[in-house]
């Protein structure tokens, strides 16, 4: 038996690795030399790469699975409507402030003190017409820095939440969003740097929707709250006395072992015999799902479902499937057709190790994460799931590949017990902009996962990317249809796999950050940036809004007083005053003579060159990192 197993794992090996030489034909390969040679010398740690067994409780054992109703966050209404100097087009102004609450969610156990966005978790739900621009005050009133990321947003750096631009207790920072971007669900969340896992699983995290006319008009389920569901995943760890456990310290996983949606444990819906349109966020530390959905009475028939959204909004058409990896940070927005089981009850099930892909810890309950009871009464259902959702994205869903080769390779491992991309970690401040990308222009980045033992979920900031290829010495699956079927911001490597993604490197440039997104990984140091550089003959005046940490957007300090009486920085007349004086520096108002320039500045200039203009090594005390700059 193990001497057939050996040999068909060595026949699997063989034809994945020639299905990755094939692959690598199709590419030419242009990584930077530099790149190429601290490639060479990356020393990995052993991974182990053995699954771990089923374990019972780690949190004190939870009662109540399937007995409380699901919680649906509120939506936050803008506090001002101001008009935009340049366009003349409203800006909605919303107010956050970051809080302690506390939560009982044992029902004998001490409530759990969390931390959230207007004191609660997940934070309420943001919606915003496409085209409106939104500014939200954060305001820190915890006990910890923070730093907000809104994500899947393509922000000028200094509002996208970089690591290192924290605002304190006693602070309050103003962010200004652009929503131009078609019907999506992004979220936000904490981004400090090294206690990101912290504060998100104490309760930073919340749904962002942006709407518009054209999703609207397609007749899918609707009504937020109503037949529009956002599920926000979480798993997690409490104390013997019900409050939840700290994961400071933590540097490896946090796996949880207390499935939770929109806040609360295993909980039920009730929902009526009709399609619902159900939003999937994997907001976890560490945890991927694989869901997949069952009748109570029939726990081995996978019932299927359609797939209409990825991370960058709606597929370009949707996609059945009877289940779904959804990693860290992913959105997948599906429709699930109830209409056939009136009167029976529905289970949303996770499989253990998403079948194999993963290398999570499984407890005895975290296969299970919800249930649906469908009412007998039969109900009018006039939503429906269009053939077409929406045409292809150009350039990358039009042109695909739109590029020729693959521009980086970035390695996520781990050396000398600490995560690293490239032997790198974010806390190497002079080498850690791992990539400089001419403004507009589409690069393929290839991102590997090396070692068996861990995964990866990875994000890019700004940018939107199409996964062209996932391949790996033990990786079968390819993209997943559902997968190819929209753009995304994070791509789950799987154990052993690399894939390889494309993305149009524009309309900003900046320093903007990519990294892993088990937020455990994130914080111990597996992060780094890329910079997106000026062209040369571009010849354009804007305001440079480059610098993450560009003062002019810092944090200020506030006090207690003029937040609770609407006094100084807090009055209606203080508040348009800053919210004009942000918008005459036009962030986004530019944005189609923006992409016009760059257009043609790529089609005068289509070799546009890669920037390898870069800093001398910094003389010194031996740095923690292997040195090297792009
Ligand atoms: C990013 O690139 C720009 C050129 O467009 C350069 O001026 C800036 O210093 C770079 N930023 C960093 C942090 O290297
Ligand atoms: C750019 O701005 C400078 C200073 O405001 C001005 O002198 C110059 O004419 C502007 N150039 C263009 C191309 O608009
Ligand atoms: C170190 C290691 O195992 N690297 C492998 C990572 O995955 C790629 C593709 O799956 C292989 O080509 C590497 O050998
Ligand atoms: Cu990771």
């Amino acid at each position: 038996m193990l001497f057939k197993l050996t040999h068909l794992s060595l026949g699997l090996m063989i034809l994945n690795r020639s299905y990755a030489q094939s692959v690598r034909d199709k590419y030419t390969v242009q990584i930077p030399e530099s790149e190429r040679l601290a490639l060479e010398g990356i020393v990995e740690d052993d991974p182990g790469d053995q699954m771990s067994i089923m374990k019972d409780w780690e949190s004190p054992e939870y009662p109540l699975i399937y007995r409380n109703p699901l919680p649906i966050p509120p939506v936050l209404e803008p506090k001002l409507k101001i008009t935009n100097p340049v366009t003349g087009k409203e800006i909605w102004y919303y107010e956050m402030e970051i809080k302690p609450f506390t939560q009982a969610v044992y029902p004998t156990l001490r409530p759990a003190r969390l931390v959230g966005y207007n004191g609660i978790s997940p934070g309420p739900t943001v919606m915003v017409p496409r085209g409106t621009e939104s500014v939200i005050r954060f305001i820190n009133n915890a006990d910890k820095e923070n730093s907000v990321h809104l994500h899947g947003s393509p922000s000028r750096a200094p509002f996208d939440g970089w690591a290192d631009d924290l605002t304190f207790p006693g602070e309050y920072k103003d962010y200004y969003f652009p929503n131009n971007q078609a019907a999506r669900f992004l979220w936000y969340h904490d981004h400090a740097v090294h206690i990101t896992a912290e504060n998100a699983n104490f309760g930073q995290a919340g749904a962002y929707l942006i709407t518009d006319s054209a999703e609207d008009a397609l007749g899918l389920p609707s009504g937020y709250g109503e037949f529009d569901i956002p599920l926000v995943l979480a798993s997690k760890y409490y104390n013997e006395d019900g409050t939840l456990q700290s994961v400071l310290g933590e540097e490896q996983s946090s796996w949880g072992d207390v499935i939770h949606v929109n806040g609360q444990p295993w909980p039920f819906l009730n929902v009526q015999p009709r399609k619902y349109r159900l939003r999937f966020l994997n907001a976890a530390l560490s945890r991927n799902f694989a869901l997949y959905f069952v009748k109570s009475s029939a726990q081995n028939t996978r019932i299927p479902f359609q797939v209409i959204a990825t991370d960058a909004g709606l597929t370009t058409h949707p996609v059945q499937t009877s289940d779904l990896y959804v990693s860290v940070a992913e959105r997948y927005e599906i429709v699930f057709d109830f209409s056939g089981f009136a009167g029976q009850t529905l289970e949303l099930k996770n499989f253990p190790q998403a079948n194999g892909i993963g290398t999570d810890d499984d407890y005895e309950h975290t296969d299970k994460v919800m249930r649906f009871v469908v009412s007998s009464d039969p109900v009018q259902d006039d939503s429906r799931v269009p053939e077409v959702l929406r045409a292809p994205t150009a350039p990358l869903e039009t042109n695909s590949p739109a590029s020729t080769g693959i521009d980086h390779h970035f390695r996520f491992h781990r050396h000398n017990s600490e995560w690293r991309i490239n032997d790198v970690g974010f806390a190497d401040e002079k080498n850690r902009i791992l990539a400089k990308v001419p403004r507009g222009k589409i690069e393929i980045w290839e991102l590997e996962n090396g070692s068996g033992g861990w995964t990866h979920p990875i994000h890019v900031h700004l940018v939107d990317f199409k996964v062209l290829e996932r391949y790996g010495s033990e990786s079968t699956r390819g993209v997943m249809p559902y997968e190819a079927a929209g753009l995304k911001d994070v791509v789950w490597l799987g154990r052993h796999e690399t894939v390889l993604v494309e993305a149009h490197y524009a309309p900003w440039d900046g320093v903007y950050m990519f990294h892993c997104h088990n937020l455990i990984h994130e914080d111990h140091d597996m992060m780094a940036a890329f910079n997106v550089t000026q062209l040369s003959n571009w010849g354009y005046n804007e305001t440079d809004f480059s610098d993450p940490e560009d003062p002019r957007f810092s944090a200020r300090p506030y006090n207690r007083a003029d937040l609770t009486g609407r006094a100084g920085p807090f009055t209606e007349q203080a508040i348009e005053e800053t919210v004009r004086d942000l918008a005459l520096l036009q962030p986004y108002s530019q944005l189609e003579e923006v992409e016009e320039l760059l257009e043609e500045a790529w089609r005068e200039n289509p070799n546009q060159k890669r920037d390898e203009r870069c800093e001398q090594p910094a003389a010194g005390p031996i740095p923690r990192y292997r040195r090297f700059v792009v």
